[in-house]
């Protein structure tokens, strides 16, 4: 019985922990994006971007040259966002807030 109460003693932090790490709050960022011209580029990067791993949402805007992005910051990192748009002929680079 002790053996089993032991168990759970250790078992138990890990799990919150765990649970920590999965509901880590989404950060947001800013990009501005360079070299859109129609709907079609503004559809394709939302596209590409919502596929990337941890990315929760997407707005891209075609007037202000930009792109809201929410993720997850332990699946993914700024840098690769910018790097996904960058590779579909785009000029992307992270906002200073
Ligand atoms: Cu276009």
């Amino acid at each position: 019985m002790k053996k089993a109460l032991l168990l759970i003693a250790v078992l138990l932090p890990l799990f919150f922990a765990g649970c920590a790490k999965e509901s880590l709050p989404p950060e947001t960022i800013e990009l501005s994006v360079k070299g859109m011209t129609c709907q079609d580029c503004v559809d394709g990067i939302t596209g590409a971007v919502t596929q990337l791993p941890g990315v929760s949402s997407c707005t891209v805007s075609l007037e202000d040259e930009n792109a809201v992005i929410a993720f997850a910051p332990n699946k993914l990192t700024a840098e690769q966002i910018e790097k996904r748009i960058n590779q579909l002929g785009f000029k992307a680079s992270i906002s200073e807030h």
